[in-house]
């Protein structure tokens, strides 16, 4: 592939006998290095760690100054930190036929620094051409956010059995996993509202499920989707459905807002080749219900989105479902066919990285997987517990860009993060900075906020069921204050009692007295105004501390009730206006006409 090399003068010119593919690049490059740590000076590649970048032809101006000899439609730009204390950060090449490095600044330096035989097998080792748009150079890194649908940490790499979860877990061995990350809301509407433009849900009066979807409202003012962000500078946005016409994505957008114009450009995959940079969203199609034809009433049992195809690699018999249900066949059935989902999902992940892949887009895209909200089970989506709110999250970084400072690929993070912090992270990797009064900080990035102590967390009305709990989660206790005391597990919600099995069974069971111990307590139809957990003694949320009277508990109590407080006044918590009647009201028939309502329960009048 390489004809000949020629060093003379500071000049350096390669003649390249046919380009070379984008796949065969990253390999060379990778690996040398990978050899970040020099041993041997006479291998000159082994002086290097750092990374490259690819441009295009139009954006060397700004980059390099006006370096003449392009001959090829787009030349690369290595970028690379010398090991031995050197500044040598740039060589130029014209990509095809030759190549011209002219960089007098930089070629003294380089000169200096390097025997010249040690330069040359540097340049042998970093040969490049690109072939096709969708391999084009980039000044910015490609965002891709992996949304998954209602999912605890239920992935092998969490440490959760009975799953098989190998794309996700690879995800996660090469980048960074994050252990301690909470939703802003345990159900998606009002979740994705959050993260989707940078202020809490309960800011915005965007917290209540489903809600101003035909009442003419606007986001505040100065608070954008985070597309309309990325656009303003150069990113092409989509919320992928399919590649290649298979389906990968639901789509969905599910915001409590629906005026701010148009939020992507595309779904499909295919047009965003050659568009640079893009952000793309996939949401995964599970872990959900299969409900939305709308006439869930009809079935006897509905199903899991993609069950059909789902492996059963967990079983009946091999799960273990948490202690606040009975120990009965039909949890068990539908704890393994949950995590069967997850294994579903995992899949499609597998495609979706290969594609990246496959285009040659991997080294040049940052890949963020998360949950929207907790577990898809009775006591998780809508309830305010760690079943609810407590998600995975997985970042990969690519190698063509700088990472922070604070990305560790392969360790695990253990600091508390808000999905509200997603929203300026991820604008800050487009290179934005964090908008001024925008809620949340930069958990990974080189301009990082403050820590934070507590991820906070609140639930208002879900379909027709009103209620208003709110949390704070921090890194061990977890602080629930629930002001509807008399509203619990046993509310009325039709897509809960319709679409979770366990729920009718509980009520069943209950009724027979066959319940005892933490799942007859869930059935109390009432909840203490405040519930205190150590989230490391007691996992599962089973054990109200509120009232203990060991100083530690008083402690944490008081910490996070002052903090929960403050945070609602400086946030301007809108849960305090209950929704009017005629807003809530028609929920009733909607679920009702969806749903169905069972017999014990009265119908919408
Ligand atoms: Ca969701």
């Amino acid at each position: 592939m390489l004809e000949k090399t020629q060093v003379s003068g500071g000049n350096v010119a390669l003649n390249f006998a046919s380009p070379c593919q984008f796949s065969d690049r990253v390999a060379i490059f990778q690996q040398h290095l990978d050899h970040s740590q020099p041993t041997r000076m006479s291998d000159g590649l082994q002086a290097f760690a750092g990374h490259f970048q690819c441009i295009q032809r139009d954006q060397i101006g700004e980059c390099c100054g006006g370096i003449a000899h392009f001959v090829d439609q787009y030349i690369v730009i290595f970028r690379y930190v010398n090991m031995l204390g050197g500044k040598i950060d740039r060589i130029l090449f014209n990509a095809q036929s030759s190549f011209a490095y002219t960089h007098p600044f930089r070629e003294s330096h380089l000169m200096n620094t390097f025997p010249k035989h040690i330069f040359a097998s540097l340049i042998l080792g970093l040969l490049l051409v690109l072939t096709n748009l969708c391999q084009a150079k980039q000044a910015k890194p490609n965002i891709l956010w992996i949304v998954g649908e209602n999912l605890k940490l239920d992935l092998g790499c969490y440490g959760a059995k009975n799953v098989k979860t190998p794309n996700l877990d690879g995800l996660a061995a090469k980048g960074m996993r994050y252990n301690k990350v909470f939703s802003t809301s345990p159900v998606c509407a009002p979740s994705r509202s959050a993260f989707f433009t940078g202020m809490y849900q309960t800011s915005s009066d965007t917290h209540n499920m489903r809600s101003h979807r035909e009442d003419g409202y606007r986001l505040p003012e100065g608070v954008r989707p985070l597309t309309h962000r990325l656009k303003d500078v150069g990113y092409h946005t989509a919320n992928i459905k399919t590649m290649d016409g298979e389906e990968v994505g639901s789509g969905k957008l599910d915001l409590n807002f629906v005026n701010e114009g148009k939020l992507y450009d595309t779904n499909k995959w295919e047009d965003l080749c050659g568009k640079k940079p893009f952000f793309a969203q996939i949401n995964t199609l599970e872990a959900e219900y299969d409900i939305y034809d709308r006439q869930t009433w009809r079935q006897p049992r509905v199903e899991w989105k993609g069950e059909k195809h789902h492996e059963k690699i967990a079983t009946p018999e091999n799960v273990t479902p948490p202690p606040y249900y009975p120990d009965h066949p039909l949890v068990r059935l539908e704890w393994a066919r949950y995590l069967n989902s997850i294994s579903g999902m995992d899949k499609t992940v597998g495609k979706i990285l290969q594609r990246l892949e496959a285009d040659g887009l991997a080294d040049d895209t940052i890949i963020l997987f998360f949950g929207d909200n907790g577990r898809i089970e009775p006591r998780g989506i809508h309830w305010v517990y760690d079943t609810g709110i407590h998600v995975p999250m997985i970042i990969h970084w690519p190698k063509n860009f700088p990472a922070p400072a604070n990305y560790r690929p392969g360790t695990v993070s253990e600091e508390v993060i808000s999905l509200i912090d997603v929203t300026p992270t991820t604008l800050g990797f487009a290179g934005i900075s964090r908008p001024l009064g925008m809620h949340g900080r930069i958990f990974l990035g080189d301009r990082r906020g403050p820590s934070r102590k507590y991820a906070f967390s609140a639930r208002d009305r879900i379909d027709e069921t009103v209620n208003r709990i709110r949390s704070v989660r921090g890194a061990r206790y977890h602080y629930i204050r629930n002001y509807f005391p008399d509203r619990h597990f046993t509310s009325l919600n039709r897509y809960k009692e319709k679409c979770f099995p366990i729920k009718p069974l509980m009520r069943k069971m209950m009724k027979e007295g066959k319940l005892t111990g933490p799942p007859a307590a869930l059935m109390s139809p009432t909840v203490a105004p405040e519930q205190l957990f150590d989230t490391l003694a007691d996992p599962h949320e089973i054990n109200n501390l509120a009232n203990s009277n060991k100083p530690e508990h008083q402690k944490a109590l008081l910490q996070m009730r002052t903090a929960l407080d403050v945070w609602m006044v400086e946030t301007q918590d809108q849960g305090v206006f209950p929704e009017p009647d005629h807003i809530v009201k028609p929920f009733e028939k909607e679920m009702h006409d969806w749903f169905g309502t069972p017999p014990w329960a009265k119908g919408p009048e």
